[in-house]
C-alpha cells in the first residue's frame, strides 16, 4: 500500500533542504531547454505509470523530479566501459530525463566533473564527509577483489576500487549498483575473471539495489532516483535485489514479437524472409524468455528502439553471469542449465526461483519452438 501522507511529508522535508545549485533550479532549466509545463507533466504521468504508481501520484512524481537537486549523489566508476553513464547522458538533444540527471547533485562523478587528480580525490572525501548518511551512492563497474584488488587503482593515492567503494558505501543512505558489472560482476567477471572482479554487494554488507543491464536504460536509472526521492525506504526487490517495479516481468512477456512466437513463426537465420517479417528471434538466440527487464515495454533512448526491435535477440544482459551463461548469443539456450530467476508464464513474478522449475521451463520453451514450427510447416 502506498502511503500518500508519508510521501507528502518526505517531499516537504526535501524541499526544506538547500538546493545544491543555488543559481538555478530544475523548473528553470526545463523552461530554458524549451520544455513546457505540459511536456513536463506528461513526462511525470509516464514516469508515474512506469513506477507502477496510481495516476493520482503524478503531481507528487513531478514534485519529486523538481526536488532532485536536493539529493546528493556520489557516482563511482570501477572496472567498466562507462556505457551506463553514456546511456543516460549521451543524447543529442537534452531530454527531461537527462536534464534532471544534470541537476541531480552529482557531488562526484568522474566522467562529468571538471576536477581531476588531487582535487578530485579531495572532492570525494569532502562529499562523503559533508553528506554523511544522506547521499545516494551509485557505482558503475565490477570491483577487483582479494589478491587482485590492485588491478584497479584510482587517483593520486592509488586507492583501490575496492577501498573506494567500501568507504563510500559505509556512509551512504542508499546504494545502487548501476549496470550489470556492478550488480553481478559483468564482463570483467566472465570466465576466467582474471581480475577477480566482483559485484558491489560483495564489497559492502549493506543492502545494494541492483539496476542491471549492459547498459540499463536511462529510464531505469532515473526511475530509481525518483523512487528514492518519493520514498525514503528502499523499493521491493527480487531475489537478485533488482527493484520489482522495473525487473518484475520477462522480456518475452511483453515482447512485440510474442504473437509470432506463439504462432510458431521464427526467424531461422538473419536476413531471411522471417527476419523481414519481424518474426520471433528465439531460434537465432533470443534470451527474452529467461531475462527479467522492462526493455520490451520502455525501450531505450526515449522509447525509440530496443535490441529486439532492431532485429537481434535479447542477450540476457540484465541477468547474473549472462556472458558465461546465456551464450552463444545467436543460438537458442534450449535445455542448457542456467540460474536466472524464473517463473511460469506471463503472470509470473521474478521472486520465484527453482532450478528444477527453470530447467524444465527452459525445456518447455525450446519444445514449444520445435512443436510450433512443426505445426506451422504442416499448415
Ligand atoms: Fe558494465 Fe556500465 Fe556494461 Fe558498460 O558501466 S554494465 S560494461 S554497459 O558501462 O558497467
Ligand atoms: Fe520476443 Fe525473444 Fe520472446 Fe521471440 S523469444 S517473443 S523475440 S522475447
Ligand atoms: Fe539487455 Fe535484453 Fe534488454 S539484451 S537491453 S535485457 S532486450
Amino acid at each position: 500500500m502506498v502511503d500518500y501522507n508519508q510521501i507528502e511529508s518526505r517531499l516537504a522535508a526535501l524541499e526544506k533542504l538547500p538546493s545544491l545549485n543555488p543559481n538555478s533550479s530544475i523548473p528553470k532549466a526545463l523552461e530554458k531547454a524549451g520544455f513546457s509545463r505540459r511536456d513536463f507533466m506528461k513526462w511525470a504521468g509516464a514516469m508515474t505509470a512506469f513506477l507502477a504508481l496510481p495516476a493520482t501520484f503524478t503531481p507528487m512524481v513531478a514534485k519529486a523530479a523538481e526536488l532532485a537537486d536536493r539529493l546528493p549523489v556520489i557516482w563511482l566508476h570501477m572496472a567498466e566501459c562507462t556505457g551506463c553513464s553514456e546511456s543516460l547522458l549521451r543524447s543529442d538533444t537534452p531530454t527531461i530525463d537527462s536534464l534532471i540527471f544534470d541537476y541531480i547533485s552529482l557531488e562526484y562523478h568522474e566522467t562529468v566533473m571538471a576536477a581531476a587528480g588531487w582535487q578530485a580525490e579531495e572532492n570525494l572525501e569532502n562529499a562523503i564527509e559533508k553528506y554523511k548518511g544522506q547521499y545516494v551512492l551509485m557505482v558503475e563497474g565490477g570491483i577487483p577483489c582479494g589478491d587482485k584488488e590492485h588491478y584497479l587503482t584510482i587517483g593520486p593515492h592509488a586507492k583501490t576500487g575496492y577501498e573506494l567503494s567500501k568507504e563510500a558505501s559505509e556512509n551512504a543512505y542508499a546504494i545502487l549498483a548501476i549496470g550489470t558489472c556492478s550488480s553481478f560482476g559483468g564482463i570483467q567477471a566472465a570466465r576466467p575473471n582474471p581480475s577477480n572482479a566482483q559485484p558491489l554487494s560483495k564489497v559492502t554488507n549493506k543492502t545494494v539495489i541492483n539496476v542491471p543491464g549492459c547498459p540499463p536504460s536511462e529510464k531505469n536509472i532515473v526511475g530509481n532516483v525518483l523512487q528514492l526521492l518519493l520514498f525514503k525506504e528502499l523499493p521491493a526487490l527480487d531475489v537478485y535485489n533488482r527493484p520489482k517495479w522495473a525487473y518484475g516481468l520477462r522480456i518475452h512477456d511483453l515482447c512485440e514479437r510474442r504473437g509470432h512466437f506463439d504462432a510458431g513463426e521464427f526467424v531461422q537465420s538473419f536476413g531471411d524472409e522471417g527476419a523481414k517479417n519481424g518474426y520471433c528471434l528465439y531460434k537465432v538466440g533470443c534470451k527474452g524468455p529467461y531475462t527479467f527487464n522492462n526493455c520490451s515495454r520502455e525501450r531505450f533512448n526515449q522509447h525509440t528502439s530496443w535490441p529486439i526491435q532492431a532485429g537481434h535477440g535479447c542477450i540476457g544482459c540484465s541477468e547474473p553471469n549472462f556472458w558465461d551463461k546465456m551464450g552463444p548469443f545467436e543460438e537458442p539456450l534450449a535445455s542448457h542449465k542456467f540460474d536466472t530467476v524464473f517463473g511460469l508464464g506471463a503472470d509470473s513474478v521474478s521472486d520465484k526461483i527453482g532450478i528444477g522449475v527453470l530447467t524444465l521451463t527452459g525445456v518447455a520453451i525450446a519444445a514449444h519452438a520445435v512443436i510450433a514450427s512443426m505445426k506451422k510447416n504442416e499448415e
